[in-house]
């Protein structure tokens, strides 16, 4: 039995339609996930939607319907996104699944019956809006609370509380002896620092169903309704279990709907992708759940940054968003996935412009990848009525630098420095042509031999191109084969090795990969 890599994306909302930030944190997923695949591990990818809490409540409530009703009909939108993004997700985890509140139920229980949560009743601040209680460390030096909690109210209710306080510490050591758990470097600054400036407060894990009703019923005690943070965290193991992943199964005795497999092995996480928004919930309250459950910790918690538009917030109100579905329409799939991937590395913020966006399509995909295949492919084409010449070495080392570092900076998931060392090759190969010039060169039969040279130099590159860009632009990877006349698609990075295709391989019919759009 060997270990599956299990990455897992941020379980989306349904209280609206998916926005950039949402596509951008899927989009990065898949790139790591087709990666992984591409380098020989088995992969499971998880994504999904957040289906309890207040936030989908009232949203439901505004449009008149039951929470149940709406969340069916939203859901149908958010995977047929996740089919426009043509994302390879193994499951899709929707958190009002039976699956997931018989699961999120099981580790209730066993956490009541271990002593991990005690009653007691609160009073004192509560954001409706963040469904959070507040208290008065979470007061700016004015004494106002941020306006992004909303309005504030004075509360006294009883709840169910989870212990956190005798962790603290050994998370501090643990983050500290582990620096690859959260990352980049900096967010796991942000953690260690929160945890050793501050007293950390029990968490609150429950919210009387008289109040908000709209979550998984406590399975001790029908009154109350589980916060729908402890529900939504548990996502990543109910999958596991769901699919028979016995070490998540030992530890949730009351799951009855699925038994071990002994031959599928998901837990612990390789990596959680999730916004810097979260990352409080992430890297602090869910090792601690998992602790208490008896279960090992993600290998990692990767925080990317958030977009803006323009220089200002994303904002449905305002009307500065960007719908990547209309983006998609216009532009294609890999125009997206190229732009955001190549804008932004993982952990700062980005900032979409219309601008910069069409600047990257006509340079870097239509001037550059675009142009290098098709002319490549139609020179081969025109002079040697494409057939592949024999085997020439000549662009072999500057290949073999670019399979080098796109391997390990997959490794590493640091996309956007993958791409930028794919280009390098790209614009490699494309002063190779303006030099080496074979357009002349066909103009003299006793340069056919260097013809012949110039043009495997260019159609191998192209082949080797389509490997290493299929976990971020697949259609294109697909269609560069394709063009080339090769079967299957270029999955395999272990085939990106310099001198694939044999000479007498007749290629397929050149077509242009980035029309030129007049911007
Ligand atoms: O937080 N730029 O859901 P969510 C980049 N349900 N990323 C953004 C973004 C932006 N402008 N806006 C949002 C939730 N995101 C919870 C998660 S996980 C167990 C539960 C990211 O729909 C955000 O950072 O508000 C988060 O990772 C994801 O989108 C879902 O946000």
């Amino acid at each position: 039995m060997s270990k599956v890599f299990y990455i897992t994306t941020a379980i989306d909302y349904v209280n609206g339609q998916p926005h950039l930030g949402h596509a951008y944190e899927k989009v990065i997923t898949d790139v790591i996930a087709r990666a992984r695949r591409s380098l020989g591990q088995e992969v499971f990818f998880l994504t999904g939607l957040d289906e309890h809490g207040q936030k989908v409540q009232q949203a439901a409530q505004a449009e008149g319907k039951t929470p149940q009703a709406y969340c069916d009909q939203l859901a149908t939108d958010w995977q047929a996104f996740a089919q426009k993004l043509e994302l390879t997700n193994n499951d899709f985890v929707r958190t009002t699944s039976a699956r997931h509140k018989e699961f999120v139920q099981a580790i209730l229980t066993k956490l009541h019956a271990a002593g991990e949560f005690y009653q007691k009743t609160y009073e004192g601040f509560y954001s409706t809006k963040e469904e959070t209680f507040l208290t008065d460390k979470d007061r700016r030096p004015d004494g106002t609370f941020d306006p992004s909690y909303g309005e504030v109210i004075k509360l006294s209710e009883s709840n169910y509380w989870f212990k956190l306080k005798p962790h603290q510490q050994w998370l501090i050591d643990y983050i500290e002896a582990n620096p690859s758990f959260v990352q980049p470097d900096y967010r796991r600054n942000e953690v260690l620092g929160f945890l050793k400036n501050n007293e950390l407060e029990d968490l609150c894990i429950s919210r009387p169903a008289s109040r908000l009703n709209w979550g998984i019923p406590l399975p001790f005690d029908k009154d109350y309704v589980t916060y729908v943070w402890f529900d939504a965290l548990v996502n990543y193991i109910t999958i596991p279990a769901a699919h028979g992943d016995a070490a998540v199964l030992a530890t949730a005795p009351g799951f009855g709907l699925k038994t071990a497999d002994s031959s599928l092995s998901l837990w612990p996480a390789d990596v959680h992708v999730i916004g810097k928004d979260i990352l409080k919930f992430h890297a602090v309250y869910w090792p601690i759940m998992l602790k208490a459950m008896g279960l090992p910790l993600p290998k990692q918690i990767l925080a990317h940054g958030w977009w803006q538009k323009d220089g200002e917030k994303i904002s449905k109100s305002t009307g500065n968003i960007v719908d990547p579905v209309a983006v998609i329409n216009e532009w294609g799939l890999d125009a997206f996935r190229f732009y955001v991937v190549r804008e932004l590395a993982i952990g700062p913020d980005g900032n979409w412009t219309d601008a910069g966006f069409k600047s990257r399509y006509q340079a870097e995909l239509a001037n550059g990848l675009g142009n290098l295949v098709n002319r490549s492919l139609s020179m081969l084409k025109r002079y040697r009525n494409g057939i592949v010449p024999a085997r020439h070495d000549e662009l072999a080392p500057d290949a073999a630098k670019a399979i080098a570092e796109t391997r390990a900076l997959l490794e590493s998931s640091e996309l956007q420095a993958a791409l930028q060392s794919i280009w390098l090759l790209i614009t490699r190969a494309n002063q190779y042509v303006d030099q080496t010039k074979p357009f002349s060169l066909a103009k003299d039969p006793a340069q056919a031999k260097r013809l012949d040279e110039v043009l495997y130099n260019l159609v191998e590159t192209c082949r080797i191109l389509a490997v290493l860009l299929w976990p971020f632009l697949p259609g294109t990877a697909g269609k560069i084969y394709t063009q080339l006349g090769l079967l299957g698609a270029p999955e395999k990075f272990d085939t990106s090795g310099w001198g694939g295709l044999p000479a007498g391989h007749a290629i397929g019919e050149p077509a242009p990969l980035f029309p030129r759009k007049d911007v």
